[in-house]
């Protein structure tokens, strides 16, 4: 979480530039070959390595405290994970800072991302740190899936689960289903510019075909929004049951929801790509499919504020990033409507109201819901909350500075403000409306600054919260805050959906699991019955060395030379022996546990 916090702050600088870039016209504080490689890296490192991470940073922590387990299944592999993913997001930084930033936006079309119009190798770079980030986020989801079915609570059957570890059940599989579509698009795209390889897949000339990329491209990054969306949205959902002093309205509505967003999420990437040739038919189905995603987002909003109006809500700042998250969202939910037609689309595409949406959809939809749960979760990891006077100032400083950039977007769209140009004329008259965009870009950056100060201030001074402090009714707060590295001595059992308010006073809590090594109780997928203790991994530097082996991999190969891939696919396997030879042995048969009441 706090890597991703860190590339957060730095794609934000890069936005900060080409804001002041743009705020009047004809301006040349970033020259046309910088501004380029400044948004790609900006979309680049947003997209890839600050929100799709961040959510699996919290769904890492939150999920086995959430189900009640003591870690998650694989701790190895997250750590293999975090490495990789540093290592992709070091390497796109310091391409940058060496002039080898990526130049070709972050969806880098064929045939401009291809060797005739981008040699040299930035976009080799740019290729190679997708795919390493990809692995790491498929990672990742393995992870978290396989702690959901086999590690939750006994009594936590799959319908008492808390939405946001079904948010996270969701996620993980859609990225199982959209990151190898991207892994596998950039991989050709590598080998198509690698001379000593040399494919054509995705040129023309040759038979290849380069709307193949757009469709692989957007076969991934359509979902990857939703895959952003879907964890934020469970963050709101486990935070407006404890601020509004009631269970989350329609809870099988919302679970039904989120699984029908992943579903047709996978069917409506062919609406980026309206101004290619495709069937007109074939563009209505997408435009239908892209409507229909509306049902399930509309039934979860309607959830949201069924809960807050039966609910006795309290105006607390997790509670006000909520609502502050339903006002962006909305009106990001209804330019993507907009969008969704053809007509529109294709008056509107690759122009600033297209920038409008992406932001309303990805600030309002994911940054909303993200600091309101840094307000609400603070305090399960330092004991103490965050400042209210910071807190309040964070968030009117970001409603406030989001819309000023923003909002004008959608009107410098309609003009016909094209996106990822560097400048534009006096005559177009589109100079005032940029200058306050500008302003409040510096308003948002102010506000990032206060959250900064904050969390600095409040780790060590803020005041003390206790071990449940908004009364919530989920496990997390059923230990300690900050909770010790086992989470659990004795983890609970579960008898309801918010089993802190629910369970007996004379529940049952699981006795007979070891301290004295990394023991966990496996329990069944449907019911959580108990099966089997489950020994845990040890520490170990083997995910650190079998990353580090990954990462020479891909970056090695495919910026210098294919043999060094060789060599490191050699040098890996020899590691991942290792690390298996000396893993220690799994289960020790089916639990014999002590129930104690
Ligand atoms: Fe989007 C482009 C359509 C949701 C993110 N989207 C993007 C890009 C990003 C992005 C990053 O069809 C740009 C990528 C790039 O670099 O080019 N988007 C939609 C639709 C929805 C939607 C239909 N988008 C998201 C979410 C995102 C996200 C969520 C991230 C978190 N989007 C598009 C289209 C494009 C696009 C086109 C391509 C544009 C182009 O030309 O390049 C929906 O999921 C939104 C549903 C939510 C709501 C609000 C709540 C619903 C209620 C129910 C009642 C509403 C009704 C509608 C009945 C709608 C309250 C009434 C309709 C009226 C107009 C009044
Ligand atoms: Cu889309």
């Amino acid at each position: 979480i706090i890597t991703a916090m860190c590339f957060f702050t730095l794609a934000g600088i890069l936005a900060l530039a080409m804001r002041i870039q743009l705020a009047v016209p004809s301006n040349h504080f970033l020259n046309p070959d910088r501004y380029n490689q400044f948004f790609t890296t900006h979309g680049t490192a947003m997209m890839f390595l600050f929100a799709v991470p961040v959510m699996e940073g919290f769904g890492l922590y939150l999920v086995p405290l959430l189900v009640g387990t003591r870690n998650v299944a694989f701790p190895k592999l997250m750590t293999f994970s975090y490495f990789v993913y540093l290592s992709a997001g070091l390497a796109l930084f310091l391409g940058l800072v060496c002039d080898m930033g990526p130049d070709v936006g972050w969806f880098a079309y064929t045939p401009l991302s291809g060797p005739s119009f981008s040699p040299g190798h930035r976009v080799d770079l740019w290729s190679q740190m997708v795919t390493l980030v990809e692995i790491s986020t498929l990672a990742s989801a393995v992870d978290i899936i396989t702690t959901i079915f086999k590690m939750r609570a006994p009594g936590m059957s799959l319908n008492r689960m808390p939405i946001f570890v079904w948010s996270q059940l969701v996620t993980s599989w859609m990225i199982i289903f959209a990151m190898p579509s991207v892994m596998l698009c950039s991989t050709m795209l590598s080998t198509d510019r690698l001379t000593h390889i040399g494919t054509h897949i995705y040129n023309q000339a040759e038979g290849g075909d380069h709307l193949l990329w757009q469709h692989l491209f957007w076969f991934f990054a359509h979902p990857e929004v939703y895959i952003i969306f879907i964890p934020a949205a469970g963050f709101v959902s486990a935070i407006l049951p404890a601020m509004t002093r009631r269970k989350i309205f329609g809870y099988t509505a919302v679970v039904l929801s989120n699984v029908a967003t992943a579903f047709i999420g996978f069917g409506v990437w062919v609406h980026h790509m309206f101004v290619t040739p495709v069937p007109e038919l074939g563009a209505g189905m997408f435009t239908a499919a892209s409507l229909m995603i509306v049902i399930p987002t509309g039934v979860q909003m309607f959830c949201w504020i069924a809960t807050i109006w039966g609910g006795r809500p309290q105006w607390k700042l997790p509670f006000l990033w909520v609502i502050g998250f339903i006002a962006v969202f909305l009106i990001g939910g209804l330019s993507g409507v907009m969008l969704a037609s053809t007509n529109i689309d294709s008056q509107v595409h690759d122009t600033m109201f297209v920038v409008a949406h992406l932001h309303y959809v990805l600030i309002g939809g994911s940054v909303f819901p993200l600091f309101a749960a840094f307000y609400y979760w603070f305090p399960k990891w330092t004991g103490r909350y965050l400042g209210s006077g910071l807190g309040h100032a964070n968030f009117w400083l970001m409603f406030i500075g989001f819309n000023l950039t923003f909002w004008p977007l959608h009107h410098l769209g309609l003009h016909g403000m094209t996106r990822r140009v560097y400048t534009y004329l006096p005559e177009t008259g589109w100079g005032p409306l940029n200058f306050i965009a500008t302003i409040g870009a510096f308003t948002i950056a102010l506000s990032v600054l206060c959250f900064m100060i904050n969390v600095i201030a409040s780790r060590k001074r803020g005041m003390l919260a206790g071990t449940n402090p908004w009364g919530a009714g989920t496990f997390e707060w059923a230990t300690s805050s900050p909770p010790a590295n086992y989470n659990f001595v004795h983890p609970p059992t579960c008898q309801g959906r918010e089993p802190i308010w629910e369970n007996q006073p004379d529940a049952a809590i699981v006795t007979g699991l070891r301290t004295d090594i990394r023991q966990a109780l496996s329990t069944t997928t449907l019911d959580a019955a108990p099966h089997h203790r489950y020994d845990l991994a040890r520490s170990s530097i083997h995910p650190f060395l079998v990353a580090a082996a990954t990462a020479y991999a891909l970056l090695g190969g495919g910026i210098f030379h294919p043999r060094h891939a060789v060599y490191a696919l050699i040098l890996a396997t020899i590691l991942l022996w290792i690390w298996f030879w000396t893993s220690e042995k799994k289960q020790r048969g089916i639990a014999n546990l002590t129930w104690s009441k």
